[in-house]
């Protein structure tokens, strides 16, 4: 099993600032929690970030036929990136929307997702312990 995770815009920023927020963990300390999980299932993960929506695009676009499922932190892009929106429902594989602040709690504008539609499921709130719950989530999802 193959699973791409990707993460949107300034999430290489982690453990830089608001730490109150996002928690003091840093990017590299995610891809680490993500490959440890993905070792422990016997899985592949391929982990990358842009904080360009259209690279974001483009990868969900080769995802086709290459991976079998997709954990997916957009970032900013969740709250209006119909495009990211329209990929994931183009390429049709099982996505997990994850973020690790809760975004129900934050700021209205945070509170909706235009990208969850298109996903099996989304995980908030629970820091980078998230993207080990996402993966979980799409392997099972996956293993039906
Ligand atoms: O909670 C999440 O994972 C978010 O997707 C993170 C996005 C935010 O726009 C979403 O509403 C929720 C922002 C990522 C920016 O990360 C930073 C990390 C350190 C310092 C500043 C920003």
């Amino acid at each position: 099993m193959k699973i791409l995770v990707l993460n949107g815009p300034n999430l290489n920023m982690l453990g830089v600032r608001e730490p109150d927020i996002y928690g003091k963990e840093n990017y590299a300390s995610l891809c680490k929690t993500v490959e440890d999980e993905a070792k422990r299932l016997g899985i592949q993960v391929d982990i990358r970030q842009s904080n360009h929506e259209g690279q974001l695009v483009d990868w969900i676009q080769e995802a086709f036929g290459v991976f079998d499922g997709i954990v997916i932190n957009p970032a900013a892009y969740t709250h209006y990136s119909i495009a990211i929106l329209d990929a994931l429902k183009a390429v049709g594989l099982p996505a997990v929307e994850v973020h690790i602040s809760d975004i129900h709690k934050r700021e209205d504008f945070r509170k909706h997702s235009v990208t969850a539609p298109a996903c099996i499921g989304q995980i908030s709130g629970k820091g980078i312990y998230g993207y080990v719950l996402g993966i979980r989530m799409l392997y099972d999802h996956i293993n039906g």
